[in-house]
């Protein structure tokens, strides 16, 4: 039988996902074995064990499957309970799921659009995310944290903001996250990124200036972009 404590993570170093979930073992000091996918080249163990979505992260605990991030945060947090990340309280916790997934879906998702494309459909993505971004900020106006006084799982699910967001502005020559705008976002950043595991556990900024910039052109170039 495989050993029930042992650990891996199936990652690729430039993924927000697959960050978010090095950062909650590594606040829960759990430790893991780490396997780096290709992604262009995906291994014949990553189609084996994300057949549906081929996809990083992968956790595999104890010979068990657990894909997407959010469900392996959620998984992590439930089995190992120190310091935990999500919120005792049925109602805090599925407000925390509600933001987590109004930042995938409305502000990561429209972030990338705008990186990937020029005209009306960027205009268009960089106004979804920004307006994503508004309702983000009321809520975390007057706290240090999604989580309360320290990080948590909602803070983890946004943590991309913080390292990813700005190279995807630059290179896409926008500012979605604009300091004028979103002071308390922007504050939060700075607490976030200040904290040593999240500090130690960030891919190299130049790069991802390189790896994104090219992916960019790629993608704009199969859309018949210059
Ligand atoms: N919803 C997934 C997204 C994971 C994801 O998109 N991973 C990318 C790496 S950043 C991937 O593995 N892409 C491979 C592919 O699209 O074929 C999650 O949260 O885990």
């Amino acid at each position: 039988m495989a050993n029930p404590k042992e650990v891996e993570l199936l990652g690729l170093w430039v993924s927000p996902f697959v960050r978010r979930v090095e950062w909650a073992l590594k606040l829960k000091g759990i430790a893991y074995d780490y396997i780096e996918e290709d992604i262009l080249n995906k291994s014949a163990l990553l189609l084996r064990l994300n057949p549906v979505h081929q996809k990083v992260p992968v956790l595999v605990h104890g010979g068990r499957v657990i894909c997407e991030s959010f469900l392996i945060l959620e998984y992590i947090d439930e089995t190992w309970k120190q310091s935990p990340l999500l919120p005792q309280d049925p109602y805090d916790r599925a407000t925390a799921r509600f933001w987590a997934s109004v930042a995938e879906g409305q502000l990561l998702r429209n972030a990338w659009i705008a990186l990937c494309s020029e005209g009306e459909e960027k205009e268009r993505a960089i106004e979804f995310a920004t307006e994503a971004l508004g309702h983000i900020e009321g809520v975390i106006e007057g706290k240090a944290f999604f989580g309360g006084e320290g990080i948590g799982y909602l803070d983890l699910a946004i943590g991309w903001v913080c390292h990813w967001l700005p190279v995807w502005d630059e290179l896409g020559s926008m500012k979605i996250c604009d300091p004028a705008k979103f002071p308390a976002m922007v504050a939060w950043t700075s607490r976030f990124v200040e904290h040593p595991v999240i500090k130690e556990n960030l891919p190299p900024r130049d790069k991802m200036v390189v790896y994104f910039r090219n992916m960019r052109s790629q993608i704009m170039a199969s859309k018949g972009h210059a």
